[in-house]
């Protein structure tokens, strides 16, 4: 069975994070392996408080993992502070990890802040130019670019200017123009934009569901563009058939 790691934050409502990646490498039959970077205070109405792990437990907790298992894919999720994205970004080069996929993760669907300030600069200069795939939202792509968003358009502007970082791949979700829901795919070479069906709701952990189906269908050999578009319906499909489990937004359901 292929293995897949995510380093990840822990969502207790399970709609995102951690609890969220896992769920979602078992989706797709691939054995999941998680290492906590954050522990947050949230449920599905929103992100109270967070508690990062000091950079000596996270590194702990992946040198234990990676001198016995080695994942086919990993996964990065929330990390919050520049000290723990510097700990993945050494634990990555020691172990050669490969297929990294990047969620810059740094604002809540609620508009939570889920990172620090410097820890930016960090992700940008050392950990996304290690990515095979990064995968910003909106909101992220134009903090990663500088450019404001409006449209398709300015959403492959943003792809080239992340591309400029270092990554194999990016991928931009979440623009939305009248009924359609759009994704932009730019490995350097190629821009393909994926077109969905717009769903009306508010939806928790689409970007960590996302990230973690590209990890897991490269982790079972699929390439990055054949995971983006397999991913892309995955996720449409989970959001359609979204659950209420709480008082707040909904659940992807698959
Ligand atoms: O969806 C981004 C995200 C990632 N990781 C954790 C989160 C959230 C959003 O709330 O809580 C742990």
């Amino acid at each position: 069975m292929k293995i897949a790691l995510t380093v990840a934050g822990s969502d207790p409502s399970g709609g995102a994070g951690l609890q969220a990646d896992l769920r979602t490498f078992s989706a797709f039959k691939v054995y999941g392996v998680g290492v906590t970077s954050v522990l947050t205070v949230q449920n599905t109405e929103g992100v109270f408080d967070i508690n990062p792990l000091s950079k000596e437990f996270l590194s702990a907790q992946l040198d234990a993992l990676l001198t016995d298992i080695l994942p086919d894919a990993t996964k990065t999720g929330m990390l919050y502070s520049a000290e723990n994205v510097m700990a993945v970004v050494d634990k990555i080069k020691q172990y050669l990890l490969k297929n990294v996929v990047v969620d810059p993760v740094a604002v809540s669907s609620s508009g939570f802040r889920l990172i620090k300030e410097d820890a930016l600069d960090a992700v940008k200069n050392y950990l996304i130019p290690l990515a095979k795939v990064v995968t910003p939202n909106i909101k992220e792509a134009s903090l990663l670019s500088g450019l404001d968003i409006k449209d398709v358009a300015d959403m492959k502007k943003a792809a080239e200017k992340i591309k400029d970082l270092g990554p194999d791949t990016v991928i931009v979700t979440g623009g939305h123009l009248e009924d359609k829901a759009f994704d932009v795919f730019f490995d350097g070479e190629e821009f393909l934009t994926l077109e969905g069906e717009r769903l009306e709701g508010e939806f928790h952990g689409t970007g960590c569901v996302l990230s973690s189906a590209i990890a897991a269908s490269m982790a079972l050999g699929y390439d990055v563009k054949e995971s983006a578009v397999k991913t892309k319906e995955f996720v449409w499909k989970a959001m359609k058939y979204a659950i209420s489990a709480g008082k707040g937004m909904k659940i992807l359901n698959f």
